[in-house]
């Protein structure tokens, strides 16, 4: 983790204080319902905590995708053969196509992706003809300034998105109830769904006041050294 990508400025994670918030990630996750399946550790790949980034599945198929960075692509290996025992259609994005599911926002039968630094058109419509043999539908959204687009946005489900002030100018989103987070809240931009709960990183009250007063349910998690390596809370965990 210590070698992982960053341009957060907020210092080296430290390793001792990560498994403890990992751990209590995974121990959320099957609080609220879930089965978790956990994966070795893979020495080699200092961001391979953040899976989200290395496929997006739904019921119908599970799309290994293809970060951008070097350092990252080869944690795709593992991702597949432990999806592949689960998942019967596999699809794959290549080069020159670049994606990332950190750029990936399901709505219901529908994906919004992020054209980010690290997801470039050829990597959509791959990942559009792929998902069109499903009767899933993507639409692309030029990204500006963040990482992915889920660093600013998330569906909650109950026509509801939480976003930065960013995309609170986006046509697309328009006929969504939208949660605004405040800028030094940004951060809780990155939460996730899980059965009845919501599930934001600690340390954000005002944020978890609005999405209380939204009718949702919520748990914290101390994510603060994933942030140190700009990942968000979504980034740790594929959910399907
Ligand atoms: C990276 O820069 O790729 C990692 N340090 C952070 C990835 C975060 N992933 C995500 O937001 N989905």
């Amino acid at each position: 983790m210590a070698q992982g990508i960053t341009s957060a400025n907020l210092g080296v994670p430290v390793f001792d204080l990560a498994k403890v918030q990992h751990d209590a990630y995974i121990k959320t996750l099957k609080t609220c319902g879930l089965e978790v399946i956990v994966l070795e550790a893979d020495e080699s790949h200092p961001d391979s905590v953040f899976v989200e980034d290395t496929a997006v599945v739904t019921e119908s198929v599970a799309v290994i995708t293809n970060p951008y960075p070097d350092s990252r692509k080869g944690e795709t290996i593992a991702i597949k053969s432990k999806l592949e025992k689960i998942f019967g259609s596999m699809a794959v994005i290549n080069e020159p196509g670049t994606f990332e599911g950190g750029d990936v926002m399901q709505v219901d039968r529908g994906f919004y992706v992020g054209v980010s630094g690290r997801t470039n058109k050829e990597g959509i419509d791959q990942f559009t003809a792929i998902q069109k043999k499903y009767n899933y539908w993507v639409t692309s959204i030029e990204m500006k300034e963040l990482l992915h687009l889920k660093t600013g946005i998330s569906y909650l489900g109950n026509n509801t998105m939480i976003m930065v002030n960013e995309f609170t100018s986006e046509p697309l989103f328009d006929s969504f109830k939208r949660i605004v987070v405040e800028k030094q809240e940004e951060y809780a931009a990155n939460c996730i769904r899980v059965n009845e709960f919501v599930l934001v990183p600690l340390g954000f009250p005002k944020t978890v006041e609005a999405i209380k007063a939204s009718g949702f349910r919520v748990k914290e998690l101390d994510m603060s050294e994933f942030r140190k390596l700009d990942g968000g809370l979504s980034c740790l965990s594929l959910r399907f």
